[in-house]
């Protein structure tokens, strides 16, 4: 069994959006292509979904500056500008999505003390999402992952997903990344993690 995990689709990093994400409007005529051409056994919208005091802002956290790596006890936390906040319309899923009553969707980043980049687990790892129990329900083996940003969320979640045990896939034209550097240098990640970098353009002419 298959799924396709769409990760945070949504306004804030689109075009207009206050975490815009370059070119990010490109990647929907892949992925609902994609959808229209390939049946998978469940679909998986996840959701940025932060409270308004969310740690990852740097609103939240005076004396710091957009973009810049502070240290957190999890970690690194880099200063985003806010953004997916709860309820918000940069939070929505982007209407122009291909959705079916049927997709799940599953919310990260509610807890306003730790930033969680994967569908899966928070930043440090300790709390999880549904993600993991609703694939095992279905018996999903394999997921294909894209969406934004392939730098941060996607990334994450394809490297939690092959730690996980399932065959994972990164459709790269169906995501972008927030920096050209960075995007690169978690494409390499994923690759030495046994992440399989492929293409939806691919996978239409010849299969996955
Ligand atoms: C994301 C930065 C902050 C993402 C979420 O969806 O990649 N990036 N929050
Ligand atoms: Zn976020």
């Amino acid at each position: 069994m298959s799924a396709l995990l769409l990760i945070d689709v949504q306004y804030d990093f689109m075009k207009g959006g206050s975490l815009q994400v370059d070119n990010a409007e490109e990647i929907l005529e892949p992925i609902n292509k994609l959808r229209n051409n390939r049946q998978f056994d469940l679909v998986v919208l996840s959701k940025d979904w932060h409270p308004q005091d969310h740690v990852s802002f740097a609103s939240n956290n005076p004396g710091t500056k957009l973009f810049e790596s502070i240290a957190y006890h999890s970690g690194t936390q880099v200063m985003w500008p806010d953004h997916c906040v709860q309820g918000t319309h940069g939070s929505d899923i982007n209407s122009s999505l291909h959705c079916e009553s049927t997709d799940v969707i599953v919310l990260k980043g509610q807890n306003k003390q730790i930033d969680s980049y994967s569908a899966f687990y928070d930043n440090d790892h300790k709390n999880k999402t549904e993600l993991d129990d609703v694939l095992k329900s279905k018996n999903i083996k394999e997921v294909y992952v894209c969406g934004l940003a392939t730098d941060y969320c996607v990334s994450y979640t394809a490297l939690d997903a092959v730690s996980a045990g399932y065959k994972t896939y990164f459709l790269e034209d169906a995501s972008r990344g927030v920096a050209p550097d960075t995007t690169q240098s978690q494409i390499e990640n994923m690759k030495q993690h046994n992440v399989i970098i492929s293409f939806v353009s691919v996978g239409l002419l010849i299969g996955f």
